[in-house]
């Protein structure tokens, strides 16, 4: 066993690795990280992810009903720390896995993975307190400012089980934790609709291939809401008035703490909202934008939907602006006191003919209370399974007892 897969079964196990060891796994991913562009590419089938903010036991349920890695791939899109009580365990594991295993596990940065912010939102103080010295925070924040800023799916099939012709029409479907089915959403044949615009059908499986996302260089997309054999576009936070194409996001200079305000603040703290334009922010950074930008967005860069995270989404996951973003909410019981499900969004390959899901755990028998209320609306983009879980259970983590054990003086 080699010493990373020794530090992957430690930190599974909820237990910090030595500073010596932290200090060589962030070198060793940061030599990683340098190399990849502001924006990933990554190829369908993935699993993307939201917020996690430190909730470890809670990442170990996302494990569980996601499927382990490297059987499953991921994309998680940023803020690992802060808040939980377990950020550090949190962090390095994910890192430890994109090191172990760097094609499948994709990370991008969120708001919360700054300087800045760790210093008041926990994660600075648990490393203080988890090692007796900000050595450990340091290391970890010279990762940061080499995440990626965002990334770029391709791949994606229109269908959610390739093979199977009576799930050919489903285009969301919401599964709990169990891998039961809670719901289903059947596609709406654009050309089929009232409306004028011009959509190919989404899953003609002749479908021109889109040309480089983000290069604006395929001619395959004629509709107003984006091109439903587009890439998908993951960004922590949303767009930027100062980025109309996902080649202006590849031109950032990102390796540095997230700036207060310009491009890659707002990709980091971002919202769609229900206004029209661009609207300020109540966070004090980042900017609000409506629908009228995703879409122009969207289509000016052949993109099928932005995936995002950010925002606590009671139901785990919420599309809005006829599905052309989709917020995602990983941290079930956000704060171990909001009462909010969680959920990740699996997106298939684009091949026909195999049943292509592997899931390592079929751990089923949980109890599951996740109901999920249907939006309607007219549908595009890849098919979409959302898998909503809770947060583990009680037995499962060792919460902090009431008084914090002073380890320090240990
Ligand atoms: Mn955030």
């Amino acid at each position: 066993m080699s010493d990373l897969d020794k530090a992957i079964a430690q930190l599974r196990s909820c237990r910090p690795i030595p500073e010596d060891q932290v200090r060589e796994l962030c070198h060793r991913a940061r030599e990683l990280l340098i190399e990849e562009g502001n924006v990933v590419t990554v190829t369908a089938p993935v699993t993307i992810c939201g917020d996690i903010h430190g909730q470890f036991h809670d990442l170990m349920e996302l494990f569980r009903v996601g499927g382990d890695v490297p059987d499953t791939n991921y994309l998680f899109m940023g803020d690992f720390v802060d808040r939980g009580f377990y950020s550090l365990e949190s962090f390095l594991l994910l890192l430890c896995l994109k090191v172990r295993y760097p094609d499948r596990m994709t990370l991008i940065r969120g708001n919360h993975e700054s300087r800045q912010i760790t210093t008041v939102y926990g994660f600075y103080d648990e490393c203080l307190r988890k090692y007796g010295s900000a050595n450990v925070w340091r290391y970890c924040c010279d990762v940061f400012d080499y995440l990626a800023l965002g990334a770029i799916v391709l791949g994606a099939s229109s269908t959610l089980s390739p093979g199977m012709p009576e799930d050919d029409d489903t285009e969301i479907e919401v599964c709990d934790q169990a891998g039961s089915i809670i719901s289903r959403f059947p596609r709406q044949r654009a050309n089929q609709s009232a409306s004028q615009e011009k959509l190919e059908a989404p899953n003609k499986s002749t479908a021109d291939k889109t040309g480089p996302p983000g290069s604006g260089a395929s001619g395959s997309s004629s509709g107003s809401v984006g091109n439903p054999t587009g890439a998908i576009l993951c960004v922590h936070g949303g767009l930027s008035p100062l980025v109309d194409t996902v080649d202006k996001i590849r031109l950032i200079d990102r390796k540095q703490e997230v700036p207060h305000e310009g491009a890659m603040c707002d990709l980091l703290w971002s919202d769609p909202d229900e206004i029209d334009g661009w609207g300020l922010s109540p966070r004090g950074a980042g900017f609000l934008f409506g629908a009228d930008i995703v879409k122009v967005f969207n289509h000016r860069n052949d993109l099928s939907l932005i995936a995002r995270a950010h925002q606590l989404v009671m139901e785990g996951f919420k599309e809005m602006f006829d599905a052309s973003i989709v917020t995602v909410w990983s941290a079930p019981n956000y704060c171990y006191r909001c009462g909010n499900v969680a959920a990740v969004l699996e997106l298939t390959e684009d091949e026909s003919g195999t049943g292509i899901f592997q899931r390592t755990n079929g751990d089923v028998g949980r109890s599951s209370g996740a109901v999920i209320e249907s939006r309607g609306g007219p549908k595009n983009g890849p098919a979409r399974r959302y898998r909503v879980f809770q947060a583990a259970p009680q037995d499962s983590r060792g919460m902090p007892a009431k008084k914090p054990v002073a380890d320090y003086f240990l």
